[in-house]
């Protein structure tokens, strides 16, 4: 148990309802929720631990953020330690020695071309930034005219209003106005019959990258300012970018001046095989974010890399004035920087972040044998990233993923989360072959008897 937990009193007698009313929960079916809550206690290593002290394994990483396993002493001790001898320092024309040591190590990690990092605190704050980014980079070399964005359907961007605007799903969109104006989406890029039960990336689909020829003529080159996908998508139920794809929207943004920016939040941080999911694909972008496995999860952090030329070419004008208006109170917070170098050093003695690599072609057979279950039609992954597509009930879309979900936790003691139909997976990059074997086996289990 961890001795600094604060564990309230949610025992299985006095889990009353009432105490669950005041939390206005994200992203939750809030009345089911609170009527039949599916709660979390604790946390060390690839588990989580109920109130009642039921044990479950954790194969969605928290949510795709704890790459390098629950509660590991040494980041525990950073963060205790940054926050009994700084607890905040400004980030506004002052610095902190932290701050600075883990930009350049993140830079070192990303290699060239990149040579700057802008932090922020969540993964919808760093593409805010991206974006804003690419605008002002633009203006400052007399583009300005270079305005708009073009997203993708099914991307999920965090819920800024940026992110909402330039993002693919309609159920994050559809409440929420106009959004920004000059946004355009390409097409998505899973389609069931040509791809269905790929392993890693399909073959069929770099066609789809050409729309983005087909945007650009409408709107002309001249107008837009980037493109911004996610190498893999996430949230949407691990879509893999089609061999060739991704090379095809770096040539035609290339061509046209047009940054290309990759949403690496989830892909960020040894998820698909290497430190960033550009370096496992061969692509790389202008601009690219990151936040969740920055410090596994642990404090609120996020960040945007640049590559050269971008940075440079703000610093221009006087020596006093602010060459980029934009940045938050808690960007570059003490403890989560304290908590991003720890966390850098265990990935690094655990070579942790080359270790879905390792561990994808085991991780893939696994999967893949779930196929022929009942309701499966679509099994994807790459890296440690993986997805199980399940039929719709007639009338009642996501019905079937939930009830996998909620029986996975509790007849398995697995953690599985879901998206629509489709349950995804992201365990926490120190699992170990057989925790993989737990996953899958308590999967079949569930689905064998799926209605
Ligand atoms: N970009 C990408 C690619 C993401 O996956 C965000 C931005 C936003 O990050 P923040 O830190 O603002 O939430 C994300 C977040 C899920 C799930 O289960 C995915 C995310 C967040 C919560 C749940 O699919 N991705």
């Amino acid at each position: 148990m961890n001795d600094i937990a604060r564990t309230g009193d949610f025992t299985p007698e006095h889990t009353g309802t009432e105490k669950l009313e005041a939390f206005w929960m994200p992203f939750t079916a809030n009345r089911q929720f609170k009527a039949a809550p599916r709660l979390i206690q604790r946390a060390e290593g690839m588990y989580y631990y109920t109130p009642d002290g039921r044990q479950v394994l954790d194969a969605q990483a928290g949510l795709w953020c704890v790459n390098a396993g629950h509660c590991r002493t040494p980041i525990v001790q950073a963060i205790a330690q940054a926050a009994g001898s700084l607890d905040f320092a400004p980030t506004f024309q002052m610095g902190h020695p932290m701050a600075f040591e883990l930009a350049e190590r993140l830079v070192a990690l990303a290699g060239k071309p990149f040579n700057h990092v802008f932090f922020c605190n969540s993964g919808s704050e760093a593409v805010d930034s991206a974006l804003k980014i690419a605008l002002a980079y633009h203006r400052v070399r007399g583009e300005g005219q270079r305005t708009r964005f073009i997203g993708r359907e099914r991307g999920y961007h965090g819920v800024g209003f940026g992110g909402i605007s330039v993002g693919g799903i309609v159920g994050n969109r559809k409440m929420f106005g106009t959004m920004l104006p000059g946004v355009d989406h390409l097409p998505q890029t899973w389609n069931l019959k040509e791809q269905a039960f790929s392993r890693g990336q399909p073959q069929w689909g770099a066609h789809l990258a050409d729309e983005l020829e087909r945007i650009v003529a409408l709107h002309d080159a001249s107008t837009i300012a980037a493109v911004i996908v996610e190498p893999v998508a996430g949230s949407a139920g691990v879509l893999v970018p089609p061999v060739g794809y991704l090379e095809r929207l770096r040539e035609i943004t290339a061509k046209h001046g047009i940054l290309l920016i990759f949403d690496e939040v989830i892909t960020g941080f040894g998820r698909i095989g290497k430190p960033f999911g550009f370096q496992q694909l061969g692509v790389t972008p202008d601009l690219y974010t990151v936040a969740k496995g920055i410090n596994s999860g642990t404090v609120p952090m996020g960040g945007v890399f640049a590559r050269e030329g971008i940075y440079e070419a703000f610093m221009q004008g006087p020596q006093t004035a602010i060459e980029f208006a934009h940045g938050y109170t808690y960007s570059a917070h003490p403890l989560a920087c304290a908590a991003a170098l720890a966390c850098l050093d265990v990935y690094r003695d655990e070579g942790l972040l080359t270790r879905a690599g390792e561990l994808a072609g085991y991780w893939e057979d696994a999967l893949h044998s779930l196929r022929g279950l009942p309701h499966v039609i679509d099994i994807r992954n790459i890296g440690l990233m993986g997805a199980v597509e399940l039929a719709p009930r007639p009338g009642a879309a996501g019905a079937r993923a939930f009830d996998v979900h909620v029986k996975a936790f509790f007849e398995e003691n697995l953690l599985v989360r879901f998206t629509g139909d489709i349950l995804a997976l992201s365990p926490p990059l120190i699992v170990e072959k057989a925790q993989i074997d737990r996953i899958v086996d308590g999967l079949r289990r569930v689905l064998s008897k799926l209605d």
